[in-house]
C-alpha cells in the first residue's frame, strides 16, 4: 500500500475517510488482504448462510407479496401477509409495486456510475465540502466513532424538491434517484395506511403525509473484499424511519436477525439471522423504529446487517421514508389505551435522528432513546 502513502491506521483513515478515496480506492490500490482496521470481532461477522427452521420467517424473507392483488378478490390475503410479516420478521419483499421495471434495473447501474468515478469527483460530496448538507458521500457509517470500519462506501441524499436535486445531486444518477423516490412514494403510503388501519386506528391524510414526509435515498457500494469472512458491509442496526424500500442487485448479502421474542425460540438459544435474497423485479421493504414506536411495539423494526463478498462489488439503493423532523413520534393513543400503557415516550423525530447519527451502529440501541424508563426528556 506504499504507493498510496498508507503506512499506519491514521494514514489509512485519512485516505479512505478524509480524502474520500473510500474502500473503492483502497481496493483499486491493489491490496491483497484487509487492513486490521477492517477486521471485525467474531460477534459482528456473518460466517455462513443460515436458514431458520421457522418456515414463516423464510416465507416472509423470500416469497414476494404481489401488491397488484390488493385490487382484487385476494385483497384480504395480501393485507394479512403484509401485517404478519410486519409483526414478525419486520421484512418482506413485494412485486407489482408500481415502480417501472426499467427504472428498477437502472438503479444499480446509476450506483456503479457514481462510485466508479475518480475519487476527486466523489470527494466533492464529502461532509464539509459538499455544496449542501443534504448530500453526503462517506465511508463506513460513523468512522470517527467506530473501532473497526465497515466495508462500505455510500452517498446519502435527502430529497426536498426537484430544483435542489437538479442543482446539488450528482449528475450521473440524479434522474434515476428522483424518479425512484417519487414513484415509490405511492406504494409506501399504501403500505403505511394498511398497517395503520390494521391497528384499528383512523388518521387524517395530513398526518399520514407528515409521518412519511422525510425522503432520503442512499446508494451503498460494497467493493469485492479479499477477506469477506472477517469484515462486515454494514453492522447490525435497525432503520429509524417508518418504512425502508430497498433495491438490491443480484449479489445478495442482506441479513435480518430473527426476532428473539418469537415463542418458537428456546431460551438461551444463539441468535439467528436469515438472508433476504435478491429476487428479480422485487423490492425489499422493512419496518423502521418510528413505526415500531407508533404501533406500541406491534410492528417490529428488525435488526439487520450486510455481509461482504469476494465475488464482485455489490450495490444497494435504500429509500428511507421517515417522519418530518418537526413531527412528534409516540405510541398512538388508541393503542396505549387498549394496551394499558405505552412502551415508548413521545419524542421529536429530529432528536431521535440526531441521537441515531451521533453513535456507531450497535444493534437496536437507537430505540433505547424512546424506551420508557430509560430517559426522561426528549
Ligand atoms: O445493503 C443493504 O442490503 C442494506 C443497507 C442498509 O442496511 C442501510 O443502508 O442501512
Amino acid at each position: 500500500m506504499a504507493e498510496v502513502g498508507i503506512t499506519d491506521a491514521n494514514s489509512l483513515f485519512d485516505f479512505v475517510a478524509k480524502k474520500g478515496y473510500g474502500i473503492k480506492g483502497l481496493v483499486d490500490s491493489g491490496i491483497v488482504e484487509v487492513p486490521p482496521l477492517y477486521i471485525q470481532p467474531p460477534y459482528e461477522r456473518v460466517t455462513k448462510k443460515i436458514s431458520h427452521p421457522n418456515t414463516n420467517f423464510n416465507h416472509h424473507a423470500s416469497v414476494p407479496i404481489d401488491l397488484s392483488k390488493l385490487d382484487g378478490p385476494d385483497n384480504d390475503k395480501v393485507v394479512e401477509a403484509i401485517v404478519r410479516a410486519a409483526e414478525t420478521l419486520g421484512f418482506f419483499q413485494v412485486t407489482n409495486h408500481g415502480i417501472d421495471l426499467d427504472l428498477l434495473d437502472s438503479l444499480p447501474e446509476a450506483a456503479h456510475r457514481f462510485f466508479e468515478q475518480p475519487a476527486e469527483v466523489k470527494a466533492g460530496f464529502l461532509k464539509g465540502v459538499s455544496p449542501t448538507p443534504l448530500v453526503k458521500y462517506a465511508t463506513s457509517f460513523a468512522p470517527e466513532k467506530e473501532k473497526f470500519l465497515q466495508w462500505r462506501d455510500y452517498i446519502n441524499m435527502t430529497y426536498t424538491n426537484d430544483a435542489d436535486a437538479e442543482k446539488y445531486w450528482p449528475d450521473v444518477c440524479k434522474r434515476e434517484l428522483v424518479e425512484y423516490i417519487k414513484s415509490s412514494h405511492k406504494m409506501v403510503l399504501q403500505l403505511f395506511k394498511i398497517l395503520i388501519e390494521n391497528l384499528g386506528v383512523t388518521m387524517e391524510e395530513s398526518k399520514f403525509e407528515s409521518l412519511i414526509g422525510t425522503k432520503v435515498v442512499n446508494m451503498n457500494y460494497y467493493p469485492a473484499c479479499p477477506n469477506p469472512e472477517v469484515t462486515i458491509g454494514v453492522k447490525r442496526h435497525s432503520d429509524i424511519g417508518i418504512l425502508t424500500v430497498l433495491a438490491q442487485d443480484d449479489i445478495g448479502g442482506l441479513y435480518v436477525k430473527v426476532s428473539d421474542d418469537d415463542d418458537t425460540q428456546e431460551e438461551g438459544k444463539k441468535e439467528e439471522w436469515i438472508e433476504i435474497p435478491p429476487i428479480p423485479s422485487a423490492l425489499v421493504v422493512n419496518i423502521g423504529d418510528s413505526l415500531q414506536i407508533l404501533s406500541n411495539g406491534r410492528y417490529k423494526s428488525p435488526e439487520h446487517k450486510v455481509r461482504t463478498t469476494n465475488e464482485k462489488a455489490r450495490v444497494s439503493i435504500p429509500h428511507f421514508v421517515a417522519p418530518r423532523p418537526s413531527q412528534k413520534i409516540g405510541p398512538l393513543p388508541q393503542l396505549v389505551k387498549h394496551d394499558g400503557g405505552a412502551l415508548y415516550r413521545e419524542v421529536l423525530y429530529e432528536n431521535y435522528m440526531k441521537n441515531f447519527f451521533s453513535q456507531a451502529h450497535e444493534g437496536k440501541n437507537a430505540l433505547e432513546f424512546a424506551e420508557i424508563n430509560r430517559h426522561n426528556q426528549g
